[in-house]
């Protein structure tokens, strides 16, 4: 039986068990990190690609944004189009100087798990947690399986990172939470293509043919969604069918968009998810492991770092302190800002996805809210905000 101790034992190597990782090591404290999957499945797993202020400003903090800035592109404004009227929203004006980065999840996992293995950190790819024990004594123990073996990583804290998933959420004791979801009834099929992209910025589009987005990776490659049926399949949709589509729900006057080479083709459902309790003991959970928003809004890996954030100021008070004050207020303060993400993931979504009927009561509500969006600057400014991601003092 392999048998190893730390002081916080990390299940999974996403955003959320890597950045944790390196923050606690920044203040002295030590984590191992289990990780299922292979390290080139972690790091190829085509997901985010909008990066918040705060989560750029965060790991320019923890030293990890060198590529970051370099090929990141920050963007100051965003376009929405509805029925191929489109207007953009300044959130750099807006928001006093706030915007975000593009930046693809993967070179964000991969930036953070060379700098993890370069500076000596533990770190086991498949390596799958089975079972979390005595999260409710001192010292919990993680039990997993790694190359055919049995193992038990033994620590003060267990964080589990692992994903919607994951085993993590699944160990809390029953009644100790509440679940609240919602499943749209659209998924989102994601392209990557080798083209630059036809806009400077991103894009959101409601048609009635369904909602799109355009986005990219690089002045060379474009990242774009569209919407789709719940049980529909990437087998059914063509590159020229999906060029087309794309063509016609992000069109507008004077503006073309570009066609490529796809090399990616990916269907996402939609949903929304969280628990509302985050908390058993001595094991948490942070980033998708505690919740899901469907990805309209770009919150996703962004609320995952900031739940980071609120975990380390808790596990700093403990080994600082020996104070279980703020880790035993860990759910209460991090899910004021998971439910401001769940709302605007939620607006955005409605917003801009095709309901109902084109033409319909529900329709007409969509576009009164894109023609006032238009006029009112107070409205503007409300979702700049939002988008760009609320500063950690808006919540204190
Ligand atoms: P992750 O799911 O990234 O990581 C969890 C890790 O735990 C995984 O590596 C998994 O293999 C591992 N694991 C699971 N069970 C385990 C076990 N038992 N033992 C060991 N390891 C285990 N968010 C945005 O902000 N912007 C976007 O543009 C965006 N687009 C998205 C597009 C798609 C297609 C998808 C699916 C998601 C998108 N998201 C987006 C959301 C996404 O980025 C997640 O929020 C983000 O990955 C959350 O990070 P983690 O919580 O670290 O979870
Ligand atoms: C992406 O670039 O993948 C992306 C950007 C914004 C979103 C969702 C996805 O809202």
């Amino acid at each position: 039986m392999k048998v190893i101790k730390t002081q916080v034992g990390i299940i999974g190597a996403g955003p959320a068990g890597l950045t944790l990782a390196h923050w606690l090591k920044k203040h002295g404290i030590e984590s191992v990190i289990l990780e299922n999957r292979s390290r080139e499945y972690v790091q190829a797993r085509v997901r985010a690609g909008l990066l918040e202020q705060n989560t750029v400003d965060i790991y320019k903090h923890l030293g990890l944004a060198d590529r970051l800035v370099r090929e990141g592109q920050e963007h100051h404004g965003v376009y929405l189009n509805f029925d191929g009227k489109r207007i953009r929203i300044p959130f750099g004006e807006l928001t006093q100087g706030r915007n975000i980065t593009i930046y693809g999840q993967q070179e964000v996992v991969k930036d953070l798990t060379d700098a993890w293995l370069v500076g000596g950190g533990e770190l086991y790819f498949e390596a799958s947690a089975t079972k979390i024990e005595d999260f409710d004594t001192a010292s919990p123990k993680i039990h997993f399986e790694y190359q055919g073996e049995a193992g038990v990583l033994e620590c003060d804290f267990v964080a589990a990172c692992d994903g919607f998933h994951g085993v993590g959420r699944k160990t809390f004791p029953k009644g100790s939470f509440n679940e609240f979801s919602i499943t749209y009834p659209f998924s989102w099929l994601g392209i990557l293509a080798h083209v630059a992209p036809s806009s400077e910025e991103l894009i959101y589009a409601y048609h009635q043919n369904g909602f799109a987005l355009h986005s990219l990776r690089s002045d060379k490659v474009s990242r774009l969604y569209l919407q789709v049926d719940n049980d529909d399949h990437v087998d059914n949709w063509s590159d020229d069918r999906i060029w087309e589509e794309l063509s016609i729900r992000l069109g507008t006057e004077g503006w073309t968009l570009k066609s490529g080479p796809i090399f990616e083709k990916s269907i996402t459902p939609m949903r929304s998810f969280f628990t509302d309790n985050m908390q058993a003991g001595r094991l948490f959970l942070a980033g998708d492991a505690a919740h899901i928003v469907p990805p309209t809004g770009g919150k996703g890996l962004n609320l995952a770092v900031a739940d980071v954030k609120h975990l380390v100021d808790g596990f700093v008070d403990f080994y600082k302190n020996n104070s279980m004050k703020m880790l035993d207020n860990y759910s209460t303060i991090a899910l004021k800002r998971i439910w401001r993400a769940q709302d605007f993931s939620n607006f955005m979504t409605t917003l801009f996805h095709k309901q109902d009927e084109h033409g319909s009561f529900q329709y007409h509500l969509q576009k009164a809210k894109f023609d006032y969006i238009s006029i009112s600057k107070a409205y503007a400014t409300t979702i700049a905000e939002n988008y760009v991601g609320l500063p950690f003092e808006a919540f204190e």
